[in-house]
């Protein structure tokens, strides 16, 4: 059994300095020390021997365990880094490569200058209010003034849902809805989608417009253009000119129709301007003491300013574009302009 027990000790040695993987390290383990292996087999037949020899071949034998336990379990710890030296080298990042670029979304460039015109308007001292964009006819028109049958109501071409119900095409109706809920002084911006059956370079049939709404006691219209001139210098600059045109709204009266000095050309004369050198951005007026009496607001008290401007044709001089669909095609090319 002694002789037997150093060749096994032998052997397992001689096997273990082949083996290259922890794997095969287990498996040697097992065939020489495992329940049913070489030197436990050793162990089990030691009854047979007598009772002088067996305490001699059991420390042999325990020995012979040790040896072998200890020679795998230090060549196990050298594999063991072995394969992680080699993981780590296959895994190695190269911290100095520059990264892939991430494409960050952003905000779609109505977006920005809606909010850049709700900024300076906050500025001056104007609160927000929202109203629906389906509408009653009574919003949209008649309380605004708009006689039923009027000719007044083509000039906004209108998407009717029902008789009385249609898309806002202007968002004048929150100046309703604001004054019926409010009493003066109210001084407040509308900004929102509106709707109308037009389709060409420079209308949509939806886009985007802010209202402006003053009423108090005292309220005039060189107060409006006083508020519409800081308003465009701060929008396009310092070196912009505005030209107020006489016009007509039913809600308004005066009324006037607001143009700014074409910042593509400098007022000399563009595609953009239609060689006139000016835009029409937004319409203007002093409310009318109708409108008032359908609020209930006494128009012997209060007299108010209104304007309303198209947010598309502010981006669209701001940027120089030259099609209002580039706004609402979605291209992430042209939107990612911006
Ligand atoms: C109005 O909508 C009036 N409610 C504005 C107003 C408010 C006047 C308060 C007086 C007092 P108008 O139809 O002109 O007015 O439209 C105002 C602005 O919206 C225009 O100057 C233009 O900038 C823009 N706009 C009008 N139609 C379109 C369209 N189809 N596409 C893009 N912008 C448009």
């Amino acid at each position: 059994m002694r002789t037997q027990l150093a060749e096994i000790e032998q052997a397992a040695l001689r096997e273990a300095k082949t083996l290259a993987t922890l794997r095969e390290v287990e498996q040697l383990k097992v065939k020489y020390l495992g329940k049913k292996g070489l030197v436990t087999g050793i162990l089990r037949g030691m009854g047979q021997l007598s009772p002088e020899e067996r305490p001699l071949v059991g420390q042999l034998a325990n020995r012979v365990k040790k040896g072998i336990e200890s020679a795998l379990d230090e060549l196990a710890g050298k594999l063991a880094q072995k394969e992680l030296d080699e993981k780590l080298l296959k895994e190695k990042i190269d911290i100095t490569l520059p990264p892939r670029l991430i494409k960050l979304g952003k905000k779609h460039i109505l977006s920005q200058v809606r909010e850049e015109i709700e900024d300076v308007l906050i500025e001056m001292g104007f609160a927000i209010a929202e109203g629906p964009e389906v509408e009653l006819d009574y919003y949209n028109f008649k309380s605004l003034n708009f006689p039923d049958e009027h000719p007044a109501r083509d000039m906004q071409d209108t998407f009717y849902l029902q008789d009385d119900v249609l898309l806002r095409t202007h968002t004048s109706s929150v100046q309703i809805r604001t004054m019926e809920k409010l009493k003066p002084p109210v001084k407040i911006i509308s900004p929102g989608k509106v709707y109308r059956c037009d389709y060409d370079n420079t209308h949509s049939p939806m886009f985007m417009q802010v209202e402006g709404l003053y009423v108090d006691k005292g309220v005039t219209f060189a107060q409006l253009k006083g508020v519409l001139n800081l308003f465009y210098r701060k929008i396009f600059g310092e070196e912009v000119k505005t030209r107020f045109r006489p016009s007509f709204f039913p809600f308004t009266e005066p009324s006037a129709e607001v143009d700014v000095s074409c910042v593509i050309c400098r007022g000399e004369g563009c595609r953009v301007c239609q060689g006139t050198g000016w835009l029409e951005i937004m319409g203007a007026g002093m409310v009318d003491p109708n409108v008032f009496d359908f609020v209930g607001y006494d128009s012997e008290e209060y007299s108010g300013f209104a304007f309303g401007l198209g947010v598309d044709r502010v981006a669209m001089l701001k940027y120089g574009i030259d099609n209002i669909r580039l706004l609402y095609e979605n291209d992430l090319r042209f939107l990612r302009q911006f």
